[in-house]
């Protein structure tokens, strides 16, 4: 696959949608050492110090319904949480749908950006953002960021670590062509769950409420079990999905 590495970019994200607006080939990656503004979701910020993270955005073509792409968030999660176990051993977990998670902090967010017509997307860039050997954070998420560094007390080597994640990424993605929807990995992605079993918080734009997390569906919506009994079907998007009692 074609790989473009940059010093320094704005955002890999917004590079790869540049190169995919020139026709860049399904599966060109973008690496960055540093993003002089790395993008969360919704606005927000994503801090990206330089050297120290793996701050990359994947073009991914797959000719499907733009209703697929969240889908494609939730088997990067699962793509890159294998991936990083593979390579030094330390098992994240998911915090649906776009974060992963060490000892509760996050280690990890995705950010996936489409462009489609009405029947059909015309690329996906998903972004990955790691924090690698990270050694300190800025004071407003130090509560809730962790890098593998911190976690393991042992720097790792980012190319090897992009090299393990991709072959997963491969792999998942795939898998998820052959049925586009995510039923041959559910059980997989439920494994590495967090919120599994856990009270969870949903906070949607017409009000907030709590239940249990029974896991996913085949179409990667949380299924999450209100008091009353009844089974709400959570999609991504609008909604965040908290602990009762934090991040996680
Ligand atoms: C995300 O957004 O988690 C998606 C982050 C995607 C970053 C990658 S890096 C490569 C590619 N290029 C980009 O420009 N972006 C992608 P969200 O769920 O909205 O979380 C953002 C929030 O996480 C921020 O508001 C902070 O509170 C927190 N945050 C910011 N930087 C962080 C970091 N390095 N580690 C952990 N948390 C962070």
């Amino acid at each position: 696959r074609e790989v473009e590495f940059l010093q320094e970019t704005d955002s890999t994200n917004t590079e790869a949608r540049r190169l995919a607006e020139k026709g860049a080939k399904d599966g060109t990656l973008v690496v960055a050492e540093y993003q002089t503004a790395g993008k969360g979701r919704r606005g927000r910020s994503w801090t990206s110090p330089s050297g120290t993270g793996i701050w990359m955005s994947l073009v991914l073509r797959p000719g499907l319904e733009p209703a697929c792409a969240p889908m494609i968030t939730l088997l990067t999660g699962l793509a890159v949480s294998a991936g990083i176990e593979d390579y030094c051993g330390l098992k994240s977990q998911i915090k649906w749908p776009n974060d992963l998670t060490l000892e509760g902090k996050k280690i990890c967010g995705i950010l996936t950006e489409m462009s489609a017509d009405m029947e059909m997307i015309r690329y996906v860039v998903v972004g990955i953002g790691i924090n690698v050997n990270i050694e300190a954070f800025p004071e407003e998420i130090a509560y809730k960021a962790t890098s593998l560094y911190l976690e393991s007390g042992k720097k790792i080597k980012r190319s090897g670590m992009i090299a393990c994640i991709m072959k997963r990424m491969e792999e998942y993605y795939e898998r998820f062509l052959d049925t586009a929807d995510l039923s041959c990995m559910r059980k997989e992605y439920e494994d590495r769950l967090v919120n599994m079993g856990r009270k969870v918080l949903v906070l949607a734009p017409k009000g907030e409420y709590q239940g249990v997390c029974l896991g996913i569906n085949d179409d990667g919506e949380l299924l999450v079990e209100r008091e009353d009994g009844t089974v709400s079907r959570v999609m991504s998007g609008e909604v965040s999905v908290r602990g009762v009692y934090g991040y996680v």
